[in-house]
Parts: C-alpha cells; sequence; structure tokens
C-alpha cells in the first residue's frame, strides 16, 4: 500500500503526492526488505525515522562497518539482500568494507548511501561531506547505481535487489543524492514507478550433458571427496545436498561455515580427516567452494602428489578452471544441480571402495581420540581446549543456536572443536579471515531468526565491534559474547626489547571486558575456569538476556596466526640479528 506523503495545495489542482523518502520505504516493502541495519544522520535521519513508523525494522548501530557486517550476514541466512544504511562520504566509507567483504563471500547485500549534490560534487566545490561515491564504490562491488529522480527509485531498488540476488551473489551500491528524498510526484504515477522484482533469482538449470560428466567421473573415483562450501550452505538446498552426498556414499569436507549443512558427527564427515582427504582423493566434487587459499589453489603440498580430477558445481561459469583445470564443470544453482545430478544416479549407484572409506574412518577417529582429552581439562587459568570442550557440549545440547566466531587461534580451534548439527548456524571471518564480523553478525543472526546466539571472540577480534555491545543491550537481544581473553593478538606473553611501549601484539593484561557490557545494563561475568565458563555460559542462553563472559585464557596458549602462520612472510634481515 503506498505511504501518500500530503496533498497539493494549489486551488482545484488536490492531488495526492509522494517524495523521495516514502518512493523509498515503499519500494523496500514492496520487494518485502523489513529490516535495514544503519547508522543515522544527515541526510538520512528522517528516513530511518520514517522506515521504523512504516514498520519496517530499523537497528541502528554505532558504526557504519558493523551495520554492513549485519546486512551481509542478513544477506547469508535469508537470500535476500541486506540493507545497509549510511550517511554520506565518512559514513559510506565506513560501510564500504562490509560491502567489499560482502561481495567476496557471495553475500547479497545492499549498501544504501546518502550523498551530497551532484552538481557541487561534480565541479569539486567543497559541498558538505563531498565525495564522487558512485566512482569509489563501483570496483569494490557486483554493481552499482545511483538515482537522482524520484520516478526513477522504483526501478533503481529493482536493480540494486536483482543484481545482488541473481546468479553469483554480491553487494552492490546504491547512491540516493539528498536532493532526491525531498522531490514530490504524484502519489498514483510514484505508485506505478515502483517494480516489484519477479524471480530475483532464477533457477539455473544445468545443462544435463555437464551433469552426465560429472557423474560419470564421480563413478570412476576409487577415493571420492565432497567438498561443501558456503554457496552450498546459501542455497539452502539443505535436503537435496544431504541426500546426495548420502546416495554417493563419498567422504564430504565441510569448508567453515558449511559446517553443520550435514552433522559434522554424521559418519561420512572428514572434517577430521582434512588433510588425509585432501592429499589422497582421486576426484574432488567441490559444491559452492572455491579453489581459492583456503583450498591451498587446488595444488601444492596439501593435495598430494597423485594426480586428481575435479568436479565443480557453481553457479559462476568464470569460476571454472581458476587455479587449476576442472574436469567437469556444471554450472547452475545448487539446488538444481544436486537434484539434476541425484536424479541421475539412479537407484543403483555404487558406494566407494571400503578400503578408502576406512581409510577415512581410521584417520578421522584417531584424531578425535587424539582431541578429547585435552578437551576435558578444568585448567585455570585456561587453555583453549579446556574453554572450547565446554561450549562444544553447550552447542550439542543447543543445535538451534548460531555460533558467531573470529579470532586466530579463537577461531582456527573453534572451528574444529565445536561440532555442527545444522545448516547456516555457524557465521564467522569469510574469504578475507576479517576480523570484526562478530557483533554485528551476532545482531542480525539473532534478528534475521530469533535464535540465541553465542558469540566466540579473540579479544582482540572482538576490539574491533566491541561498542555494539550497546547495541546488544538497547535491542535486548540473546546473544552471549565470549571473550577469549588471552591478554592479546595470538598471545599476550610478547615483549619490547627496545623501550617502555609494550609489545606489538599484547594488550592490557587482566583486561575485564565483561565491565563494558555492565555499564549498559547487560550481564557481564569473569569466568577463569571452564566451570565457571559453562555455568556462565548455560545461565546466559537460558535466560536470552545480553552477556558478556570474559573468559581469561592462559596468554601464552595460543600461536602465531592460529593455524596460519605459515602465510607470515619471513625477514631474512631480523634472522640474522
Ligand atoms: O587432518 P589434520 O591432521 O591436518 O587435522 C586437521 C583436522 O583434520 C583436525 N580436526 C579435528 N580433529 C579432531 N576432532 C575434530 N572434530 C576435528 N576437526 C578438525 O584438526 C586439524 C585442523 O583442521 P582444520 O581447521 O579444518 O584445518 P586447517 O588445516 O586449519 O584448514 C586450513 C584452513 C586455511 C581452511 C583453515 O585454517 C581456515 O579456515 N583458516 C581461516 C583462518 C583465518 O581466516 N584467520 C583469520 C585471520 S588471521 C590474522 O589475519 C588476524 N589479524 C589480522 C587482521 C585481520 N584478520 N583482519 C583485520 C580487519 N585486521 C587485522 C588479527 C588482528 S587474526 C587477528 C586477531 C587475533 O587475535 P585474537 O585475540 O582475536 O585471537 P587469538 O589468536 O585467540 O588471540
Ligand atoms: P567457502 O569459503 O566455503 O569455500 P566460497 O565463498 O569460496 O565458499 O565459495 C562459494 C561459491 O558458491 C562461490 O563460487 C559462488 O559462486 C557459489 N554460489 C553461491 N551461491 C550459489 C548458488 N545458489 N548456487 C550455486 N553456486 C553458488
Ligand atoms: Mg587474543
Amino acid at each position: 500500500m503506498l505511504n501518500t506523503a500530503a496533498k497539493s495545495e494549489a486551488p482545484g489542482t488536490e492531488q495526492e503526492l509522494t517524495d523521495g523518502f516514502h518512493l523509498v520505504i515503499d519500494a523496500l516493502k514492496l520487494n518485502g526488505i523489513d529490516t535495514i541495519y544503519n547508522v543515522p544522520g544527515i541526510p538520512i535521519t528522517d528516513l530511518g525515522r520514517m522506515a521504523q513508523a512504516s514498520g519496517i525494522r530499523v537497528i541502528s548501530f554505532r558504526h557504519e562497518q558493523n551495520a554492513g557486517y549485519a546486512a551481509a550476514i542478513a544477506g547469508f541466512l535469508t537470500k535476500k539482500p541486506g540493507v545497509c544504511l549510511t550517511v554520506s562520504a565518512p559514513g559510506f566509507l565506513n560501510g564500504l568494507t562490509a560491502l567489499a567483504h560482502a561481495t567476496t563471500n557471495c553475500f547479497p547485500m545492499i549498501l544504501v548511501s546518502g550523498s551530497s549534490e551532484r552538481e557541487i560534487v561534480d565541479l569539486q566545490q567543497g559541498d558538505y561531506e563531498e565525495m564522487d561515491q558512485l566512482a569509489i564504490a563501483k570496483p569494490l562491488c557486483k554493481a552499482a547505481f545511483r538515482v537522482l529522480h524520484a520516478q526513477d527509485i522504483g526501478i533503481g531498488f529493482a536493480r540494486a535487489i536483482r543484481a545482488a540476488v541473481s546468479g553469483r551473489p554480491g553487494g552492490v551500491y546504491l547512491d540516493l543524492p539528498a536532493k532526491l528524498f525531498g522531490q514530490v510526484m504524484n502519489a498514483d504515477a510514484g505508485q506505478k514507478s515502483l517494480v516489484k522484482v519477479i524471480d530475483a533469482a532464477p533457477a539455473q538449470i544445468p545443462a544435463p550433458a555437464s551433469v552426465k560428466r560429472a557423474l560419470d567421473v564421480l563413478k570412476g573415483a576409487k577415493k571420492p571427496l565432497i567438498i561443501l562450501g558456503k554457496g552450498a550452505a546459501y542455497a539452502q538446498a539443505d535436503e537435496a545436498i544431504k541426500n546426495f552426498v548420502e546416495k554417493s556414499g563419498a567422504p564430504f569436507l565441510p569448508m567453515s561455515m558449511a559446517k553443520g549443512l550435514l552433522p559434522d558427527l554424521h559418519p561420512q564427515c572428514a572434517g577430521a580427516a582434512r588433510s588425509t582427504v585432501l592429499k589422497d582423493a582421486d576426484v574432488v566434487m567441490l559444491i559452492g567452494a572455491r579453489l581459492n587459499w583456503l583450498l591451498s589453489h587446488g595444488k601444492g603440498k596439501t593435495w598430494g602428489e597423485a594426480p586428481k580430477k575435479f568436479i565443480q558445481v557453481d553457479i559462476e561459469p568464470k569460476e571454472m578452471d581458476s587455479n587449476v583445470e576442472i574436469a567437469a564443470p556444471v554450472v547452475g544453482d545448487i539446488g538444481s544441480c544436486v537434484s539434476a545430478m541425484l536424479d541421475a544416479m539412479g537407484n543403483s549407484w555404487t558406494a566407494p571402495p571400503a578400503d578408502w572409506l576406512n581409510a577415512v574412518k581410521t584417520k578421522r577417529d584417531d584424531n578425535v581420540a587424539k582431541m578429547a582429552p585435552r578437551l576435558m581439562n578444568n585448567n585455570s587459568p585456561m587453555d583453549y581446549h579446556g574453554a572450547l570442550g565446554v561450549l562444544r557440549t553447550i552447542i550439542k545440547e543447543r543445535p538451534d543456536a548460531i555460533l558467531v566466531n573470529e579470532g586466530a587461534n579463537t577461531l582456527d580451534l573453534a572451528r574444529g572443536v565445536i561440532d555442527m548439527y545444522q545448516p547456516r548456524k555457524r557465521l564467522d571471518v569469510g574469504t578475507w579471515g576479517v576480523m570484526g564480523i562478530g557483533m554485528g553478525s551476532a545482531i542480525a543472526a539473532s534478528i534475521e531468526t530469533g535464535k540465541p546466539v553465542l558469540c566466540v571472540e579473540g579479544d582482540s577480534a572482538f576490539g574491533f565491534s566491541g561498542m555494539e555491545v550497546e547495541t546488544i543491550c538497547r535491542y535486548n537481544l540473546p546473544v552471549c559474547v565470549v571473550i577469549f581473553n588471552n591478554d592479546g593478538i595470538y598471545r599476550g606473553t610478547d615483549k619490547n626489547s627496545v623501550n617502555a611501549d609494550p609489545a606489538t601484539t599484547v594488550f592490557v593484561k587482566g583486561a575485564r571486558y565483561d565491565k563494558m557490557m555492565e555499564a549498559f545494563g547487560g550481564v557481564g561475568v569473569n569466568a577463569t575456569s571452564p566451570d565457571e565458563l559453562k555455568r556462565a555460559v548455560n545461565e546466559a542462553m537460558d535466560s536470552g538476556k545480553p552477556t558478556l563472559i570474559n573468559a581469561v585464557i592462559d596468554p601464552a596458549a595460543g600461536s602465531e596466526s592460529g593455524r596460519i602462520g605459515n602465510l607470515n612472510p619471513q625477514s631474512v634481515l631480523a634472522k640474522k640479528k
């Protein structure tokens, strides 16, 4: 229903009017967008107020980057574009990192930003917050548009929505100069100018020949492996994927945010035998996962000596052969591709050879057995395994809770220790390994799903978005933040041998992050042992009260860069000194 702004006043010409503010809100509502993540200010303060008054949920953050990360993960969770609304220049730039992150991770998101007057910006005459935002956004997102006239708002939003969710999803920038909001037009004409996007992400059916080729390659495998990536989680084709994997009988390896698509305790899960399956598999089928740095580009030591054939299922044709030859590309949306493969498998698919399945199982059982005793300790201060052991049990008991995770050791160890049981329950740093996604992801996860959220954060990682604990308290969200406080980045033990400045990687010793939560009316707890941690997290998850637990971790427990220390360049000169 159109949101009419006013009536024209000229006698004898009375007509219903609308304006840019109302048309933006109507365009969003018409397309089912019911939440905006924003930071208010000139020129979008009233837009936020009016959107809220019209029934859209407007979540106001303390910093646009966090609002942007919230929008990005909302897109991942819902398959609808997450919308972030920012003010011009500095607000826009703050949101831009998140837009680039969304694009890199293939999450649909729209960054809507107010901007300054075109005439002044283009002549560089120094407008309030002057910046050519469209030009700056363009290389960092999938598409970028500017709307100059009220009658184009409908088309502008339609283009942005379609660009964000169709094909490979990604970030879209929509530039709305301040003047646009006040432009007035006839309400009827305004309503007619709006566009409800029909079939925004059309199914992309794979070519039957590509499906047959993929199954032929898979059938020929002696040591098959299926790798599930976050594209598979995004696709929401959970049942088809589960049926396909089970029918294939092949071990599967979930990438970090694909954990839980099938439970980590599924008998075919090879998560705990990662190096073995990557090294020894002869045929690898990638479903919604790219052969980027996280998979060592499909070559080198990680992948072993034996020749391999890759099958890749992806919506983006250009992804094929990006790092190594893809023997069987299947281009289409994952739901359609996996269903087509499942149909074409028939009823007599033969399970992979038993020696392969046994080898994977043996390695998995070994690794699980090796880790088990480390998870049971009750040391104080805690080590990572002791603390994660209790969180692992808590997620097992509450499988529909959402786990947000960032840090270095805190990330890498939690990924291995905490088993996931349901799809799209693990949200983390994504393709760029970005610190700062924590609070935005937790807030959006809670808003979009209504589920409780457990946020496991390194103390450094938390610092990137920590002020949003006020947002969590303000909206009274069921978010429990656990900070693995080891006094620093990777470890709290570094020393500066030259002067009195602290070493570059350490923070204030013994900091009490729990006090931050108390400052805003939330619950703060200082936990010094796994027992205390368990009690505090269970209480938070039961009560749903915003809670922050400062989990005291041994400052010497972590390792440099967690599990990716090998990526640090080495200085030959520093070593010689
Ligand atoms: O098979 P093997 O034998 O090899 O064993 C594997 C599995 O089979 C086994 N496993 C299991 N065993 C038993 N049981 C179970 N259930 C099980 N599951 C698995 O365990 C091993 C390991 O398995 P895994 O983890 O699957 O495999 P692996 O080899 O690690 O996988 C490789 C990767 C690459 C896929 C994986 O490591 C990965 O996904 N890594 C992501 C890493 C990442 O993105 N890190 C974040 C960036 S690090 C750094 O850049 C940081 N910064 C800089 C910075 C950033 N990032 N951003 C911005 C905006 N500014 C600056 C900063 C500032 S981190 C950081 C802060 C760090 O400090 P914090 O205080 O926050 O954190 P702490 O470190 O805690 O202090
Ligand atoms: P991970 O980090 O988990 O390995 P990536 O982000 O590297 O995952 O890969 C995700 C892939 O999934 C991208 O190549 C993207 O094109 C693809 N993708 C996303 N959504 C779909 C979909 N609905 N159907 C098919 N492929 C998809
Ligand atoms: Mg730390």
